[in-house]
């Protein structure tokens, strides 16, 4: 079926690839959910996938095999696929005039791919020389928006960062093994003795080190030197990246919990000069994909378990540091399904696709 705007002008195809992951799913409900801009939506996913019938727009929908054909008469497409697969298919359909925007790390610090949230730097992605645009990590995007408003405002000069993060940050394994611990656990005794989860768990922790029922665990990601994780690094360089500050001191340390959806983070933030609980709630309240949720008199301050399938970055516990008039101490929750990943990666194609009118 043909799509036309009202203009005449035709509507951009697009190819979801990796349609059948954890965020591939919640791509296909934000893209039924969202202004439908499209033409054709193409699905697109590994041979083992293909076949299956997924519904976006409210239409059941065939999955195609990656393959450079599938990306004949497509205008942009999504890629959410480890970074291997990335690495290799994101220059084959770039080559063929396609605009990628990538969710996998394997092109976020190159310095000609711009790394892009478009509530923060959204001229970035009119600069591509490569055809590929770059999605941050879900850990970086779940905090990225609410900092950039103050550092639009304030200058900011340093970050302390201490991550919260959910097991579905590891895809559909991650939930799983959430699940299947929790009803290990659930209705007992344990948690009163050392080592008592780990040996009711046993090996079954799937993508973590250690059981994270019951537990918080002090690691994501893989070792990176000089004992910091792959995740952490990704955090320190990003945001360096998005915020155009390449030299910030940045020290984050990232934690799973036992959460389903939704990282939070606490952080510490220092800037330019002397700032204000009022004039940071102000920044907080009106920028644009932040909700200022905070009066802890009133028990009012986000969790995941209230923010999980909302799309803004939630702030709350906004405090003045007791020692340093200049940094603010915040709490922050956001999807990392939503915002961390789908949500952002379809904002920044409308932004390609507006730029055809
Ligand atoms: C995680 N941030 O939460 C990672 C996924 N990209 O595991």
């Amino acid at each position: 079926m043909s799509r036309l705007l009202t203009t005449g002008i035709r509507r951009p195809t697009l190819a979801v690839v990796g349609a059948t992951g954890a965020v591939g799913t919640v791509m296909l409900q934000i893209l039924s959910q969202r202004a439908d801009i499209w033409g054709e939506i193409r699905l697109v996913a590994s041979p083992r996938s293909a076949g299956r019938k997924l519904t976006v727009r409210g239409q059941e929908t065939e999955v195609s095999a990656l393959s450079e054909e599938v990306f004949d008469g497509v205008d942009i497409a999504m890629f959410d696929v480890p970074d291997e697969v990335a690495a290799k298919w994101a220059p084959v359909a770039a080559a063929r005039g396609v605009v990628v925007v990538d969710n996998s790390g394997a092109f976020r610090m190159e310095p000609d791919v711009p790394l892009v949230v478009p509530e923060v730097n959204p001229h970035a992605v009119r600069s591509r020389p490569r055809g590929i645009v770059a999605n941050p990590n879900c850990t970086t995007l779940s905090m990225i928006v609410a900092l950039g408003a103050l550092h639009s405002a304030y200058g900011l000069r340093e970050l302390v960062v201490s991550s919260y993060q959910a097991v579905s940050g590891a895809g559909r394994a991650g939930v799983e093994t959430l699940r299947q611990q929790i009803s290990l656990v659930a209705g007992t005794e344990l948690g009163t003795s050392p080592g008592d989860v780990r040996r009711a768990v046993g090996d079954n922790t799937g993508p973590f080190p250690e059981p994270v029922a019951l537990n918080v665990v002090p690691w994501a990601g893989s070792p990176r030197a000089d004992g910091w994780s792959s995740e952490e690094m990704k955090v320190r360089d990003e945001s360096r990246k998005i915020l155009g500050l390449p030299k910030l001191p940045v020290a984050v340390t990232c934690v799973r919990v036992p959460v389903v959806t939704t990282h939070s983070l606490t952080v510490h933030a220092r800037f330019q000069d002397t700032v204000t609980v009022g004039g940071a709630r102000e920044i907080l309240a009106t920028a644009p994909g932040v909700v200022l949720f905070d009066n802890p008199e009133a028990g009012e301050y986000p969790t995941p378990a209230d923010v999980v399938g909302t799309d803004p970055t939630w702030v709350g516990r906004v405090r003045r540091a007791l020692d340093d008039p200049t940094a603010l101490e915040l709490f922050v929750c956001g999807d990392n399904l939503r915002k961390g990943a789908a949500l952002n990666v379809a904002q920044i194609a409308e932004l390609v696709a507006a730029e055809r009118h």
